[in-house]
């Protein structure tokens, strides 16, 4: 198949998974056209069948704005003729979906078709596809896609009555993980650098947004500290790190903190971690929650969202209401005190990652769906 795939190329979920996915089509056949205004972080190497199209937005004093999207469908309307795709897969729906809407109106004046799948990933729905500026537009795109995927039953439902479309079929595909890349190897270099004195790793990666409670990571990691060493590894930057770091200092536990900053590749330091913290307001999904399950790294989290749907409460990680942050000390303390738990947590987590969400069982999920959907139009 040949497959247009537009997402966001920053740090954060929706574009690694979206990177991922496309990496593992091109490895299976399908010629891969990334469409997004920079190189996807996640794609740092040549890979046969995979290209990239970087869409430029022209600046104009006039425009305080500059209209991306614009730009966005000029670029997806040029590459879809130039390789005659079959699909565009837009990941993140705003503006990715509707943008991919435009371009299949322009396409069929030209008597030409394009299917769009639609793959819903967290925040589209749940925070920012509510806000009453994207609204209706975000509801309309969706609904005009002929193929619709939400990483978890919790965001299915959310959109479903966030978007009040009970029509509306949504196909539930979860967030996969490569077990190569991501497995239980503990690098000795890596852990005498993070934690000199044989400290305990307490691990959080993230985009730093408000929706991540920063702050209770911090809080979690100081209920750690008093019991027990340990070193807190952020990874990752955003807008609330700096209120992080100044309540590190109110709390006392600044110069446990290795802040890593943004690094393109996180898997040979996941396996470091003794423990993960992803105390979230709400996740769809919680991709890292599950690179971290792959390396044999128990989650503590937040439970009443899609992470429910990824860490088993009490076998391979554990859950709390959000907020509760001593509640996720005490259990982070449990694994960190018991070995024997420890191992059997860890063994579990990378025994459930594998066994339920590897590429190669959910990779395919997403090429039946594509076969689906260009059935359903032909
Ligand atoms: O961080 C991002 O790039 C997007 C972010 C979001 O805001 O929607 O991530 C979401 O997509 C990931 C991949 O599907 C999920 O694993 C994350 O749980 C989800 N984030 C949230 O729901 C907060």
């Amino acid at each position: 198949m040949r497959i247009g795939i537009a997402c966001y190329p920053t740090y954060g979920g929706s574009g690694a998974l979206a990177t991922e996915l496309g990496i593992e089509l091109a490895a299976r056949g399908h010629e891969i056209h990334f469409i997004t205004y920079a190189q996807p972080f996640r794609l740092t190497s040549f890979h046969e069948g995979l290209f990239f199209h970087e869409v430029e937005v022209p600046h104009y004093p006039l425009f305080e704005y500059p209209p991306y999207s614009l730009a966005l469908t000029v670029q997806m309307h040029q590459v879809a003729q130039q390789h005659d795709l079959q699909i565009m897969h837009a990941h993140y729906a705003i503006p990715h979906a509707e943008a991919a809407w435009v371009t299949k109106q322009m396409l069929q004046q030209q008597d030409r078709d394009l299917r769009l799948v639609t793959t819903l990933h967290g925040t589209d729905i749940t925070l920012v596809g509510q806000d009453p500026s994207f609204w209706s537009i975000t509801r309309f795109s969706v609904e005009q896609s002929d193929g619709i995927t939400a990483v978890s039953q919790y965001l299915k439902d959310e959109t479903l009555r966030a978007f009040d479309c009970d029509r509306l079929d949504i196909r539930v595909v979860p967030n996969f993980v490569d077990p190569e890349i991501y497995k239980p190897d503990r690098d000795d270099c890596h852990l005498r650098a993070l934690a000199p004195s044989g400290e305990k790793i307490v691990m959080h990666i993230s985009n730093f947004r408000k929706v991540k409670r920063v702050d209770d990571v911090i809080r979690v990691f100081a209920g750690i500290r008093r019991e027990v060493p340990a070193r807190l590894v952020l990874i990752g930057d955003g807008p609330e790190r700096a209120a992080a770091t100044e309540l590190a200092g109110r709390l006392g536990v600044q110069d446990d903190i290795v802040f890593l900053g943004k690094l393109e590749s996180v898997a040979e330091l996941l396996s470091c971690a003794d423990v993960f913290l992803l105390p979230s307001e709400q996740e769809s999904f919680g991709l890292v929650a599950l690179e971290a399950l792959a390396s044999g790294v128990p989650v503590i989290g937040t439970g009443g969202s899609g992470l429910a749907e990824v860490v088993d409460d009490g076998v391979t990680g554990f859950l709390h209401p959000v907020g509760a942050a001593d509640e996720m000390a005490a259990s982070a303390l449990r694994l960190l005190q018991d070995p024997a738990l420890w191992k059997t947590f860890g063994t579990a987590a990378r025994e459930a990652a594998v066994g339920r969400f590897s590429a190669d069982l959910v990779v395919p999920m997403y090429e039946r769906f594509y076969e689906e959907v260009l059935e359903a139009g032909a």
